[in-house]
Parts: C-alpha cells; structure tokens; sequence
C-alpha cells in the first residue's frame, strides 16, 4: 500500500502525525552512517567575499564577511527575527535566597515581552551562588519541560503552558504535573555550576513558541505580528528555532538589568534543537560572551553537504516550522546552500565556542560536528586566536580546544555531568575563574 493510502485510514493517520510529532517521519528515510558513502562536497569558504576577494584581517571579517554571512543564514535557513520589542517589563515573581540549602538564591523573573501582562512572557528561573563574588558569569540555556523539570526543588513554579504529551505522567493533558519535578535535572548540573561560581538562567521554549507546527499560532510570532494567527510568513521571515534563538536574547536583557549577574561574561548554551537555537542566538547577539552546542546536529553544528544521518530534507519535512520557509528549497539540493554550518560556528568568533558531540549520536553526525568546527578556524586565525589545535578528530572522552573546544562523549544523544564539566572547565578557563 502507497504511504498516501496508508495516512487516509484514520487509525494510521493518527500513528503518522503522532511518528512525526516525535520527530520520525512515516516515509521511509534512510539515513546514511557510512562514511564512504559520504558524497564528495565542496564547502563555501568564509573568508571570500561575494565580489570574490579574499578577506585577509579582521576588521575587513567585521566590516564585510561577518555581515555578509549573516544576512545569508537570516535570509536562507533561520529568517528574519525583530529586534527588542519596546515597552518590554521585568516583574520578579519570587526570589529566597535561602534556595538549595542556602547554597543558592531562586529567583523567578517574568519578562512581560510586550510589557502587557497578557501578552506573551518568559518565565525565567534563575539560580545565583551565595557564596561568590558579584556580579557572576551566568549559564543561560532553554529547557524542554519547564523550569520545574530541571531540578526537584519543590519550591520551582510549574508551568502552565502547552506542552507534548511525555512518558511516565510527566504532562498530562499537554499541561506538566507535579510528576516533571526533577524530570530532566540528570541534564543540568546545577550544583556544580553553582560550586563553581556559576549562576544558572533557564525558560521552558515553549514560552515562546510550543513546538509543533501549528505552535507558531499560540506564540510570539503571531504575538508580535499584525496579523496575530492569521500572519503569513514571507520565505525568510522568522522559524521557530529563530524565535527560540530571540527569546534567549530577551533573557539576557533581563541580564543586562540584574546587578547580581555579569553580562559581559554570559554563557549560552544548549541539547539539540536547544543546541541549534543557542548558536543561532550566539551568531546574530553579540552580548553572549560564549556559546556551546551539545549535540546540535543538522541545522545546528554539524555541516549539512555531508548528508551523514538527518538531512536538510529530513529536518524540513519532519520539524516544517523551524527553518524559514526558503530553507525547505534546499532538500535535497545541499550543495545549492550558499553556507554551511561551519560559518555559523565561524559567526560567534572571536568568541569561544564549543561543539560536543556523542559517539553513539549518528543522527547527528559527530564528524560533521567537528570538521564545522574545525573549518571555522580560519577565522578564527583572523584574530590570531587557536581554535582546537587538532587535525584529526579526537578520540572519545578527550577534551580538546582553544577557542574551539570540542569533545566526542562516549553514549548516547543527551547531555550528562560529563559534559557540564567541560563547559564548566571551558568557560571559567575563559573567564579567568579558577
Ligand atoms: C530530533 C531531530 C534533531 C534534534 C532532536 C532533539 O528528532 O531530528 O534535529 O533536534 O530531535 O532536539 O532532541
């Protein structure tokens, strides 16, 4: 029976939107793990210009290249974001400084993205060492489950907002129970960055936008836009993943506003789709000091013309709102993409980057991971600045890097301990933290 068929019996249609919700497409795709199976690609080097000269200093990067490359990932794979909207509030929600065993102080913060507050919001939990100096560097990152999932405090607000049904009681009616408490805290090493002299920020992304492909209407591209759900985007107009990215930015002008944080020295950070929407904010923000992609992938780290696990194609049919809609004309045409990821990496220098990967994510393409981050090193070079100061890809559990750290984790996609503590090692070796 043809897949067509298939998806008009209702039972199999429900399987089919339920597959691709969870992000496995009912169409029989195959991904390629063989390496030699990798076609020959040429990637577009970042240091010539359109007018075909070679950029040879910084300043000519700064001037001409860097803005050159941004208006093409704008205008071809993530589109075009608005800027800070005006009349944005600040209204803290809850704060105790007695948090974690007096480890920490909890702050609640809404950003009231419009400044109504029944319009769009972030709710921004954030927790800041006691026992360090202020103001602290700050980890900012999004959560998938909210900001109660991320550690089993009691006292964490949950959520009210839409969410995908999950296993084991953990949303119930797309609305988190009291179950998600500590449900995904494996993933954040909170504790630590606090020992650290960290403080930590993080928001549920579906505080900007819930993530299916209707969620634009419930969010703030249709919050922000004349048309409210009635919008219809131009081809480069704005995909979740840039909201996602937008909204990272609206939190760190709450930083900017909190005498206890430093933000010159703020960390964004990110799993996955997380991962992607981090080095997306890190590329058009400037006010993030480092970024760090953990298992980003396709449309995040790893090169795209490699066609190694998801591929553009892939990405676009089962996540349709995440890119902007031009993108989707480069299925299957890879090699038509005037970038590829590893100038998204090469967008965020001079500032540190880290790219981690792990051995047993195929899907997301270790090598494709490095090799973006090893080819963004020219311009790194630029500055005079070492990036991972490796030819060959490091082995499993080998930490290398500059100014472009890298590590190949042994496991699965996820982001354990084990990564927290190169990140952590990574940015307090850059802040000049002990
Ligand atoms: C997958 C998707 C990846 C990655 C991942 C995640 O289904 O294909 O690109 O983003 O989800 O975010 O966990």
């Amino acid at each position: 029976m043809a897949i067509s068929s298939l998806m008009k019996s209702p039972v199999l249609g429900c399987l089919c939107i339920w597959l691709a919700a969870i992000g496995v497409s009912a169409a029989a795709f195959q991904p390629n793990y063989d390496e030699a199976k990798v076609p020959e690609y040429r990637l577009p080097d970042p240091l010539v210009l359109p007018n075909g000269k070679t950029i040879e200093d910084a300043k000519t990067w700064e001037r001409k290249g860097r803005p050159a490359i941004l208006k093409l990932f704008t205008e071809h794979v993530y589109g075009r974001a608005p800027g800070r909207p005006s009349g944005m509030k600040f209204h803290t929600w809850s704060y105790d400084r007695s948090a974690l065993d007096g480890k920490a102080t909890r702050k609640e913060i809404i950003i009231y993205l419009t400044g109504k507050t029944n319009g769009p919001s972030i709710e921004l939990l954030m927790y800041v060492p006691n026992q360090a100096r202020k103001p602290v560097p700050v980890f900012l990152g999004l959560n998938y489950y909210g900001n109660q999932s991320i550690h089993p405090d009691p006292a964490i607000k949950i959520t009210e907002r839409w969410m995908r049904q999950g296993k084991d009681d953990i949303v119930v009616n797309n609305r988190a129970t009291e179950k998600s408490r500590g449900y995904q805290a494996s993933r954040w090493a909170i504790e630590q960055a606090l020992e650290r002299g960290f403080a930590v920020a993080t928001f549920y992304y579906g505080d900007i936008e819930p993530d299916h492909e209707e969620g634009w209407k419930t969010g703030v591209r249709a919050a922000l836009s004349k048309r409210g759900a009635q919008t219809v985007f131009g081809p480069s107009d704005w995909g979740a993943l840039a909201a996602w990215a937008w909204g990272l930015s609206r939190a760190m002008d709450y930083i900017e506003k909190d005498r206890d944080l430093d933000a010159q020295r703020v960390v964004v950070f990110g799993h996955s789709r997380h991962g992607k929407a981090a080095l997306w904010a890190g590329a058009v923000d400037q006010r993030f000091a480092i970024v760090i992609s953990n298992d980003s992938g396709c449309g995040g780290a790893a090169l795209s013309r490699r066609r190694f696990g998801e591929t553009v194609e892939r990405i676009n049919t089962a996540f349709p709102h995440w890119f902007c809609d031009l993108f989707k004309q480069y299925n299957g045409r890879e090699d038509d993409l005037p970038v590829d990821q590893h100038e998204l990496i090469a967008l965020i220098a001079p500032r540190p980057v880290y790219v981690a990967s792990a051995d047993k994510d195929l899907w997301a393409d270790p090598k494709g991971e490095f090799l973006a981050a090893k080819h963004a090193e020219p311009v790194y070079r630029l500055y005079g600045l070492a990036g991972l100061g490796v030819e060959e890809m490091p082995g499993t559990n080998q930490p290398v890097g500059h100014y472009i750290g890298y590590h190949l984790r042994s496991g699965t996609h996820d982001i354990t301990a084990y990564d927290w503590e190169q990140y952590l090692r990574f940015a307090a070796r850059h802040f000049g933290m002990p």
